[in-house]
């Protein structure tokens, strides 16, 4: 049987690249999967701890985090919802996974290198640089191979970014497995189609929630208006009609492919560039606008319903419910892996 999981930071109410890259896929695999098939989605708060955070600010953003998947449209009944910190497990099997994972691969990820400025493997690490990093940073890939892992998991939906993190959840899997019998299972990685959502105001860096500039990136909470702002300050370039382009003109083509994933007809990046073609790019940025706050109608206003439904008590159910059947699902892979290593059942 299929099971399906994914996981999203608390850093703050999600994106549009969140949204395209990952979210719009867990829904629609929610409402298309076999009725056999398992969906497990996970807001991983022990992952934003490998930045500093301000706890009651986590706490916050853990339970917004939570209504916005609601919000998009996933179904607490049919999909487990639940905090990553809630299912100890998750980081039980992440030590487990540390003893045989890999130093050298991790060393060798693009996220922690781009952290320590590396360019490439040969460069000499400057140790004051070094020193200021966090273990936590440097292993949370082997916390999110457990994550996957713990849960089974066969098929795992996220956006381009995070591939080669799947790539060493294999490697993870294939370690153990030597070391201990083959008892866990690689997943499979499934891109969707917006692999990467661009900045809107440095449309050569992807959209993110921690980016300084809040007008780089479209809130899937956002109203109208602030949609409509950001959208008219997006850097785009000064021709001032429409093409795609993605290499001489990576603003409008960004803009172009945002268009083409809410466009009802489903047309592609080119053909709405040739449709758009003779518009002015005011013009052209009011119909993204449009386009995206209607599409965005629905989300927000279930947002603002089930963040305060029944005084916060419908919440607080969706959480409890959720870490119960998590943990229930986890706890049968750690009696097979503690049965496998040798180490004590405490389940
Ligand atoms: N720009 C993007 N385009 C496509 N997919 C994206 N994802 C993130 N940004 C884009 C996908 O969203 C899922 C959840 O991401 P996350 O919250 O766990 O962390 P992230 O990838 O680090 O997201 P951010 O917004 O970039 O956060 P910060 O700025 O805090 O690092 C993942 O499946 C990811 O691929």
């Amino acid at each position: 049987n299929q099971v399906i999981f994914s996981g999203i930071q608390p850093t703050g109410i999600p994106h549009l690249g969140n949204y395209l890259g990952a979210l719009q896929q867990w829904v629609k695999l929610q409402n298309t999967a076999a009725p056999s098939t398992k969906l497990l989605y996970s807001i991983v708060d022990l992952h934003a701890i490998t930045l500093p955070q301000d706890a009651q600010k986590l706490r916050q953003w853990k339970r917004e985090g939570l209504a916005t998947l609601l919000a998009i449209g996933l179904d607490p009944e049919r999909s487990i919802l639940f905090h990553q910190s809630s299912v100890f497990a998750h980081t039980e099997l992440m030590w487990i996974l540390s003893c045989t994972a890999s130093m050298g691969y991790l060393s060798r990820m693009t996220q922690w290198k781009s952290k320590l400025s590396l360019t490439d493997d040969t460069s000499p690490l400057e140790e004051s640089a070094k020193s200021k990093l966090k273990l936590g940073l440097f292993s949370y890939p082997v916390l999110q191979a457990a994550d996957i892992l713990v849960h089974r998991a066969t098929h795992v939906p996220v956006g381009e970014d995070q591939s080669q993190h799947l790539e060493f959840a294999r490697e993870c899997v294939t370690n153990f497995n030597h070391a201990y019998g083959p008892h866990l299972i690689a997943p499979k990685t499934i891109m969707s189609p917006a692999k990467r959502v661009m900045s809107l105001q440095e449309p050569h860096l992807k959209m993110s929630k921690s980016h300084v500039d809040p007008r780089s990136r479209i809130l899937i909470t956002d109203t109208p208006e602030i949609i409509y702002k950001k959208l008219m300050s997006a850097l785009t370039d000064s021709t001032n009609s429409i093409s795609y382009d993605p290499v001489a003109r990576p603003g409008v083509s960004n803009l172009l492919e945002l268009l083409s994933h809410f466009d009802a007809e489903g047309r592609d990046a080119q053909k709405l560039a040739v449709v758009y073609g003779d518009l002015g790019l005011g013009q052209f940025k009011k119909v993204v606008a449009t386009t995206i706050s209607e599409s965005l109608a629905g989300i927000r206003e279930k947002y603002a319903q089930v963040l305060n439904q029944d005084g916060g008590a419908y919440l607080d159910h969706v959480e409890r419910e959720g870490a119960r059947r998590a943990r229930e699902n986890a706890n049968a892979t750690m009696a097979i892996v503690r049965e496998a290593v040798g180490l004590s059942d405490h389940s």
